[in-house]
């Protein structure tokens, strides 16, 4: 297997990566990234290309240099700088995903992973335990793309057999890399600030719920999904998955009983909006059903591990 990661730098590649390396072979698994430098431990660990996925030739040099097989196309501007930069959130997200699926076509891909959203709801879809089957009328860009983006990856399934695989991820909750310009980011943050300042300001109110998972399920399920039969696939637009939903509050209540000084507040912005037009809480029994899929980490477990390594973080310097 000849894997390409595009987008190994950001929140989810720079840990799906390294879970691909060790389950492939390092050599196996090219890291790809655009402006940002990769880390130490992603440079050292196997290959490193750099390519704007905007740009069709350079990925099909990649793809052709390295004799690939199986792509995860991650790269994406997330839906907070989205709404601040909608033309380029449009570009990277659809012109990217339009020239990986073509590749993917011409090169004959075997697979082809990428990563769709909560964002893919809107205020019009039951916010309680959304369905996998459901309203689609998205108020933000991001989710915009997001929604073009799962019927793209459908009609080339349905149109040329192209294998290609989606989650609707959750907020990812993870300590190894920040999440960059999103609207779940705050439930990454407060963990930052609560170890660096005992103090956070929430950018939502204190009852906002929305649902996340913490990043070693979120690469178990990415994981699983790609291993499992393709006659086990009955969803080829994206699968609901999901682990928790909890609000500003809960998290905060949670990350106290570790530091018990931490004081936060709450001064909702303009991403308030965009997290009273998600659902607060996901229906995932057709990926339970379809391949198995099954979160291990609760709130309590999360908040824990989220604290020890971080911790052990800051004490390396
Ligand atoms: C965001 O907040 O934009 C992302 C997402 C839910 O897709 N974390």
């Amino acid at each position: 297997m000849k894997i390409l990661v595009t987008g190994a730098v950001g929140q989810i590649g720079s840990e799906l990566t390294l879970e691909l390396r060790k389950r492939y072979g390092a050599n196996n698994v090219i890291a790809t990234m655009h402006r940002t430098p990769p880390s130490d431990e992603l440079k050292e660990s196997g290959p490193i290309e750099k390519v704007d996925v905007s740009d069709k030739e350079a990925v099909r040099k990649i793809i052709k240099k390295h004799k690939i097989d199986t792509i995860y196309h991650l790269v994406g501007i997330l839906s907070a700088v989205g709404e601040q930069k909608p033309d380029l959130a449009w570009h990277v997200n659809m012109t990217g995903l339009k020239n990986v699926l073509d590749l993917a076509v011409e090169y004959k891909i075997k697979k082809v992973f990428w990563p769709s959203s909560i964002a893919a709801f809107g205020p019009t879809t039951p916010r309680v335990k959304t369905p996998q089957r459901t309203v689609l009328e998205p108020t933000t860009m991001y989710g915009v793309t997001k929604v073009a983006g799962e019927l793209l990856c459908q009609y080339y399934f349905e149109k040329y057999g192209l294998d290609v695989r989606s989650l609707r991820y959750p907020g990812i909750i993870s300590w190894k890399t920040a999440p960059g310009g999103g609207t779940t980011d705050y439930a990454v943050a407060i963990f930052y600030e609560a170890i660096e300042k005992k103090n956070y300001e929430f950018f939502v109110s204190k009852n906002t719920i929305l649902p996340m998972m913490y990043m070693d399920d979120a690469v178990k399920a990415t994981c699983d999904l790609m291993a499992a039969p393709a006659k086990n696939i009955s969803v080829r637009t994206s699968y609901n998955l999901t682990a928790l939903s909890f609000s500003a509050e809960e998290i905060a209540k949670e990350v106290q009983k570790h530091i018990p000084e931490l004081k936060v507040s709450y001064k909702p912005d303009f991403r308030q909006k965009i997290a009273d037009s998600w659902p607060q809480s996901i229906d995932d029994s057709q990926a339970r059903k379809d391949w198995g899929w099954k979160h291990e980490f609760t709130l309590a477990k999360m908040t824990k591990d989220m604290l020890d390594n971080l911790k052990a973080e800051c004490n390396k310097f």
